[in-house]
């Protein structure tokens, strides 16, 4: 009997701090009244999910509450994280962070969006309320510029800027959420991961470490979702910090990974001299 091919549902997660436009957003992706929107901050308390078809794809869409202040903080910016939001980011495969554009990429936000990438979940920035701002070129690029800075680590997409009071279903995020899901997926070719790794370290040769130049000998990939990488050779482990980050860096550009972070395990050889007739690079 033939087993239909059945496509994984794609989790999308939608947090922000209070009052960005979270449940606006998620009702109008649902076309339907789910989720109170009001302009208290906090008014969404627990977690409403929807499910909606996209491209022949099914979302399940999470809607969270924002974060809580800290207490005895008067800043807006002092804020938790509720374990509502925590536990829509940790169900999701991508998270749509959403922000306001006439408010500043705050310490939480960045926080909040460091844990999402090291927990290996896609990261989507929407930035919300376009109407109340003038200058929303120079406001995207200043994004664009944090964006770039606080997370080095991965390559991500430029922000996607709306107005959800009067949205049309977002059919650009979400064929973005569906490239990056099926590029969270993926299972690299070995002969193709090995020989672009070859060509990086090519490029930019390996620093010494203590008169030894460590050496790499192979790359695989043992995880999809999120993706990890082990590198193997002699004395990897050994390998700058710097240099670790060029290579997670230029693996991202050049087998085009977007949205998410992968992880890369360096796993030294026991004794350098145990595989001698292994080809080394
Ligand atoms: N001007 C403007 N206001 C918006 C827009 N989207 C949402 N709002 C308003 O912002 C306020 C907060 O919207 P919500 O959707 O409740 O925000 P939330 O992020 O779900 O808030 P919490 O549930 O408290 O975390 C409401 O008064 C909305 O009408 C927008 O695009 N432009
Ligand atoms: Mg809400």
């Amino acid at each position: 009997m033939d087993i239909p091919l059945i496509k994984k549902v794609i989790t999308v997660a939608i947090v922000g701090k209070p009052n960005v436009g979270k449940s606006t957003f998620f009702n109008k992706v649902a076309k339907k009244e789910i989720s109170p929107i009001s302009e208290i901050p906090g008014t969404t308390k627990d977690i409403f999910i929807e499910e909606i078809t996209f491209k022949n794809r099914k979302f399940r869409v999470i809607d969270s509450g924002g974060l809580k202040r800290k207490a005895k903080s008067k800043s807006d910016d002092q804020q938790y994280i509720t374990k509502e939001s925590l536990k829509a980011i940790e169900l999701s495969d991508i998270v749509f962070f959403m922000i306001e554009a006439d408010k500043d990429f705050t310490k939480t936000d960045k926080q909040i969006c460091r844990l999402v990438l090291d927990k290996g979940k896609g990261l989507i920035f929407i930035v919300n309320k376009i109407d109340l701002v003038d200058e929303l070129k120079k406001i995207k690029d200043e994004y664009v510029y944090n964006i770039k800075n606080l997370f080095s680590d991965a390559i991500l997409d430029k922000p996607y800027s709306i107005c959800a009071l009067n949205l049309d279903f977002p059919s650009n995020i979400f064929s973005a959420a569906i490239s990056i899901y099926k590029n969270l997926k993926n299972h690299y070719d070995n002969k193709i991961l090995n020989s672009t790794l070859k060509s990086i370290v090519e490029q930019n040769k390996i620093p010494i470490y203590s008169r030894f130049r460590p050496k790499i000998k192979y790359i695989k990939q043992v995880s999809s979702r999120p993706i990890i990488f082990k590198i193997f050779g002699n004395q990897v482990n050994k390998i700058s910090l710097d240099y670790q980050k060029y290579i997670l860096k230029n693996l991202c550009k050049k087998l085009n990974i977007r949205g998410f972070k992968i992880f890369l395990k360096f796993i030294s050889s026991e004794n350098p001299f145990q595989s001698k007739n292994k080809k080394k690079y």
